[in-house]
């Protein structure tokens, strides 16, 4: 598309801006455009500034404008931009009280929502204002797409650094936009993990699911029960070693997501998926055995002890001492998959595990099967169903119960699946799926006579079975996990794959600047 010869003086700058803004502007849309810029998520509003660029100098400074209360958080959404600016670009790159090129304010409007910022690029300054600092944190987001791929380097690049005038109004369509990783099946370290909360905050999810126990291992240091992780953390998938985090490590996961605002939402999944609890704890099981460590890919083969009061101690045991380690309001209790618990006793058991869960102050979270049991206000229902008719009743039972449902369904948003048959790991159970079919879908629509008010968003969940390293799990979540992302954040009229795929193609070189281990789909122009 062509572009406009920019204007030398402002003032015909503005003249042009503002005679084409006219009616009676004669140039062709065509002409006149800039092409907007490849956001992902699409912001709600956007708006060419034509003839404002702005300009990143040596003597740039980031200005926070806060109230005496928000200060402090609005500052360290500054300072994390600063030091990603000083390193990609060498200058000194201030934050600075009340003044600024960079322009951080939360004297915002509430009206866009927590999370909802403006954002305005002219020739003279780059302003967020937005009403709260993690609203400013979306904001800066989006501020980090409109910089060159080279800002995100880690180390200095030559300028020059130079941003189209834009303005943007945007907020978030769902507060629920989540991924998980499975760190059972195969164990993630804290920094592979913080790799991937990284990742994921670019795209502006909100939600990181830790699946944290399964039948192959228990990943999460429970003090009143340590053989939950010393025994049954010590393996994985394969019989290699496994591993687990102890509460200073979780604190490290919690407080990295915390600052690119992404609640942690740990799950212990119960009573299915429970070997490395059963094997751990002889006494956990109902014939007093302890079964040996799992280390297969099957699943549905295990249950706690429904008929057995100490099953329900060691649950407020261990749900007490992750909801302490938890700052978010969601608690996950998994009820997946619970093949060996006769369906009553699943009932019974998870009705008794949820009073512990909101006896614990948290909300309960699990997966759709969770739909026909009591479900306590502020239950969330999570959507892995693949348009089958049992999964669908299920999730419109949660939500004539009040329960929202979490969208996941394995057939679009299941990042384990293999894109094609040539994808050299993942699952295809639910089908291969591509990145079209990945973002092709709509969370409100997909199942019918689910009313749009129940949906409270999107997740993107990734099994690790066949992932044992985060090379892997970025080859599968890139470039899936944005169209997941652009669905839970923007209006239902933006989603078009045609544009998206196209902004998509944009991605590409900001991930090569980040060393992101993408699937470079052949189906996208990458650019
Ligand atoms: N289903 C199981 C997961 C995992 C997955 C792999 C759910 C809720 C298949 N349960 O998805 O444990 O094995 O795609």
């Amino acid at each position: 598309m062509k572009r406009l010869l920019r204007p030398r003086r402002p003032l015909i700058g503005l003249l042009t801006a503002a005679f084409l803004a006219s009616p009676l502007s004669v140039v062709s849309t065509a002409e006149a455009a800039t092409p907007a810029p490849a956001l992902i998520p699409k912001p709600v509003s956007q708006q060419v500034l034509s003839g404002e660029t702005f300009t990143l100098g040596s003597s740039a400074a980031v200005g926070v404008i806060a109230s005496p209360a928000k200060r402090a958080a609005a500052t360290k959404v500054a300072e994390q931009l600063a030091a990603q600016l000083r390193r990609s670009t060498g200058y000194a790159v201030p934050v600075v009280p009340d003044a600024g090129t960079i322009r951080l304010s939360t004297n915002g409007t509430s009206s866009l929502g927590a999370e909802g910022y403006q954002l305005r690029v002219d020739r003279t300054a780059v302003t967020i204002t937005a009403a709260t600092p993690e609203g400013l944190f979306r904001g800066v987001t989006t501020l980090r797409q409109l910089l060159p791929a080279k800002a995100d380097s880690a180390a200095p690049q030559a300028g020059p650094w130079k941003i189209a005038g834009i303005a943007i109004a945007d907020s978030p369509r769902f507060a629920y936009r989540g991924t998980m990783l499975d760190v059972s099946r195969h164990f993630f370290s804290v920094a592979e993990v913080k790799r991937y909360i990284d990742l994921a905050s670019r795209y502006k999810l909100n939600k990181l699911h830790l699946h944290l126990a399964d039948d192959q291992g228990w990943r999460i240091q429970v003090d009143s029960w340590p053989r939950l992780t010393t025994y049954g953390g010590s393996l994985e998938v394969g019989g290699t070693p496994g591993g687990y985090y102890t509460k200073a490590d979780f604190a490290e996961i919690v407080r990295y997501a915390g600052e690119r605002y992404l609640t942690v939402i740990p799950e212990i999944d119960t009573p299915g998926h429970t070997n490395a609890a059963l094997a751990s704890y002889a006494e956990l099981n109902c014939n007093g055995v302890a079964p040996p460590l799992y280390t297969g890919t099957n699943v549905g083969f295990s249950s706690l002890c429904v008929g057995k009061e100490l099953t329900y101690s060691f649950l407020d045991d261990v749900f007490g001492e992750v909801s302490a380690q938890t700052p978010g309001d969601i608690v996950h209790l998994g009820g997946d998959e619970a093949h060996s618990t006769p369906h009553a006793d699943y009932v019974t058991f998870v009705n008794k595990a949820s009073t512990i869960v909101t006896g614990h102050g948290k909300r309960v979270m699990g997966w759709h099967e969770i739909g026909d049991t009591a479900l306590p206000a502020g239950s969330v229902v999570q959507y892995w169903g693949t348009d089958d008719t049992k999964s669908r009743d299920l999730a419109r039972q949660a939500a004539t119960k009040g329960a929202k449902v979490v969208m996941s369904p394995a057939n679009r948003a299941y990042l384990d699946m293999k894109y094609n048959k040539d994808t050299p790991y993942g699952l295809s159970w639910a089908g291969l799926v591509n990145v079209e079919k990945a973002y092709s879908w709509n969370p409100t629509t997909l199942i019918p006579n689910l009313p749009e008010s129940a949906v409270a968003g999107v997740e993107a969940p990734l099994w690790s079975e066949t992932l044992d390293d985060i090379d892997k799990v970025e080859f599968m979540a890139f470039p899936r996990l944005p169209g997941i992302a652009e669905l839970g954040w923007s209006p239902a009229s933006a989603l078009n794959w045609t544009a998206y795929k196209d902004r998509l193609a944009g991605q590409g070189s900001r991930w090569d600047v980040l060393s992101v281990n993408f699937y470079r789909a052949p189906e996208i122009a990458w650019r």
